[in-house]
């Protein structure tokens, strides 16, 4: 039976902005998941979205939408960045998906009713863009000590986990299993900034969040993202279902990658629910390191992600998806941070792909084209150094399989490339276009035509996990299978007289600086028109005598009953007392307050306005609102409590 090779990436939160720093885990996971299948195995690739929390609440609020109107179409741009990029998922999981949201329930009450998951009180630092607690001691400088944000300190019944039981359980695994956290740095990070202080226990739910799972014992209380989050992991595999094959064939994964900034959570609080509900611990978690821009994390929240720098759209639509693969798999150390500069990458893919791979594929392909009518000359005999050549391609394989199980895609790729060298270096010592000048050599250069396509062919074999549209090309230039597999690396296996058809370039070479000063111009370009979109500066009003402004009178009103105008999305209806006086008032701001929120707010209203009728409705007064940049109103009210009817002066 295949070996089975489960792996995931986290799930992302569905935030816009994608930039490239986005594709790094995903896009190392699908070149993973690729190289297993080439090995025979039996694959099972899952990444999607993390779409509860907090956060995506107030964002839809902020928009006026409900939350998964305003996660959809960002769920849909992120499944358009793996179509783009080629990446092959098994499974997209959602959390807010009806199977996610049933498994989450079922591990809840499983631990509730095992005694893991007790209710308390809740008080504690929470940072929301992190969507993570923190204790006092823990907080930098009295900011989230992940993000240097602020935090706000929450008070709530809330329902704990206790994680720790499990701390001596966690070490002990750590030592144990040296394979289980990688690489080793993130262990030492586990075990002296958590570990070894013990662990307390994990607030799991809230009280305050209405966009989350229902827990099932307690529907007043949602379930603490994360805890949602990392269950995906089993969920999508039918954990606990009335249909659990998958989860009994795959699990437990053999990788989840993750950045290094999610460790703690994916290496302390998913080992340790899997512990309580006794199931079996993923094989291994890595954590990776960022692509930095200026020194600091790619981040989408911050302003270094410059779109058209770093926008994966705009990147593969330039440069195409191979390029921006391998520039992610190549260019950044495995395990550790990595600067990203659009000159490095166009620098490497020009001299990589453009250069050694793109030019020895096409010199091979033109030698044969002319010297041999396009057909694959005969394999001839070994000298000089074919021996050395032929040695390189054959033992690639094994160096790609001890990187490749290291997770270590730029060892693999730096192993491909350093056998690409090494055949442009054989075209210098065989210099074949001599040999095509005198016929007596003809044997001779077939025999370096031979070794040259046929290193091609092993070399375009064992890129295909990483690029996946220009090996296929390549092999089926040479007449191969563009899927031609880990079984056909064999050297010898091209045939003699099989079509060899001469490609266009396949990587075009680029002009760095004409690039990157188109890309400044794009930014530029761009910078402007959203300066254009901003409203423009309030023009200033002239300066008035007090004696004006005497003539406005002002009075502070309470609101006793309001209702929707008919037919108008935008006006509200209020009965507005002042004093013993009532009035009818109409206002704008449907969008921002019910009727229900609006009786019983004491409001400043202009009372000598002359009296207007607004679609049919008897207005006598304009209610006093502050208006945000984005254009959100706010009803302005005394600070303190004054009675109706005061005069505002
Ligand atoms: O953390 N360089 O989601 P996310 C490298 N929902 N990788 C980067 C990066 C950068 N500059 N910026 C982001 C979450 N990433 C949670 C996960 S899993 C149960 C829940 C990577 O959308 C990041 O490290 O913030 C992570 O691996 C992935 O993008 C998703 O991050």
């Amino acid at each position: 039976m295949a070996k089975k090779y489960y792996i995931t990436t986290p799930i992302y939160y569905p935030s816009g902005n994608w930039h490239i720093g986005h594709c790094y885990t995903t896009v190392i996971c699908d070149a993973l998941a690729r190289f297993h299948k080439l090995m025979g195995e039996d694959v099972y690739f899952l990444t999607g979205t993390d779409e509860h929390g907090q956060k995506v609440e107030k964002e839809a609020a902020k928009r006026g939408v409900e939350p998964i109107a305003f996660i959809d179409p960002l769920v849909s741009e992120l499944k358009d960045m793996w179509r783009l990029l080629d990446v092959k998922y098994d499974r997209f999981i959602r959390t807010t998906d009806a199977d996610h949201v049933a498994c989450v329930q079922r591990i809840y009450q499983k631990l509730y009713e095992s005694g893991d998951i007790y209710k308390a009180e809740y008080s504690g630092y929470y940072c929301t863009p992190c969507e993570a607690f923190w204790t006092e001691n823990q907080l930098k400088g009295g900011r989230c000590p992940d993000c240097g944000r602020e935090v706000t300190l929450q008070k709530e019944e809330s329902y704990f986990f206790r994680l720790s039981k499990y701390a001596p359980r966690l070490l002990k695994l750590y030592e144990d299993d040296p394979e289980f956290l990688q690489p080793a740095s993130r262990v030492n990070e586990m075990v002296n900034n958590f570990l070894k202080a013990g662990l307390q226990d994990l607030s799991v739910s809230r009280t305050t969040v209405k966009w989350g799972i229902p827990l099932p014992f307690d529907q007043r209380h949602t379930a603490y993202v994360w805890i949602d989050a990392l269950s995906n992991y089993i969920s999508a595999l039918g954990y606990g279902s009335g249909d659990d094959s998958l989860y009994r064939k795959y699990w437990p994964a053999e990788l989840h990658l993750v950045g290094k900034e999610i460790v703690r959570f994916h290496a302390i609080v998913w080992p340790a629910i899997l512990m309580a509900l006794g199931e079996p611990l993923p094989k291994r978690i890595y954590g990776h390191g960022w692509l930095l821009i200026g020194g600091e994390k790619l981040s989408k929240s911050k302003e270094n992600a410059r779109p058209e720098l770093t926008d994966p759209y705009e990147l593969v639509k330039r440069y195409g998806a191979d390029a921006v693969r391998y520039y992610l798999l190549r260019e950044i150390p495995f395990g550790s941070d990595g600067e990203y500069t659009n000159e490095k990458f166009l620098t490497r893919i020009n001299a990589d792909l453009a250069n050694d791979l793109g030019n020895l594929v096409s010199r091979t392909q033109a030698m044969i084209v002319q010297n041999f009518g396009g057909k694959v000359p005969p394999r001839g005999k070994e000298e000089g150094p074919d021996g050395e050549l032929i040695a390189a391609a054959e033992g690639l394989f094994e160096k790609v399989k001890r990187a490749m199980d290291a997770l270590n895609a730029p060892e693999a790729l730096g192993a491909v490339f350093a056998v690409i060298s090494r055949a442009n270096k054989y075209i210098d010592e065989t210099t074949p276009w001599l040999l095509a000048k005198d016929p007596a050599k003809r044997a001779r250069l077939g025999a370096v035509l031979y070794n040259l396509a046929e290193t091609v062919r092993i070399v375009a074999v064992l890129l295909r996990p990483f690029l996946p549209a220009a090996p296929g090309r390549i092999l089926s230039s040479l007449s191969r299978s563009p899927e031609e597999g880990f079984d056909a690396l064999t050297f010898g296996m091209l045939e003699e007289g099989a079509a060899v058809e001469k490609l266009p370039p396949i990587f075009p070479r680029f002009d760095i600086k004409k690039e990157i000063a188109e890309a400044e111009k794009l930014v530029a370009a761009k910078q402007a028109e959203q300066k254009k979109g901003e409203a423009p500066a309030k023009e200033k009003k002239p300066e008035i005598a007090f004696d004006d402004f005497g003539k406005i009178e002002l009075r502070v009103g309470e609101v006793v009953a309001c209702e929707r105008v008919k037919k108008s999305e935008k006006l509200l209806h209020e009965t507005v007392r002042f004093g013993d006086e009532v009035r009818s008032i109409v206002s704008g701001i449907a969008k921002y307050y019910t009727p229900e929120e609006m009786v019983g707010k004491k409001v400043v209203v202009v009372t000598n306005l002359k009296p207007v009728k607004l679609c049919g409705v008897l207005s006598e007064g304009m209610v006093l609102c502050a208006e945000d940049k984005e254009g959100k109103l706010s009803l302005v009210s005394p600070e303190r409590a004054v009675e109706s009817g005061a005069e505002v002066r």
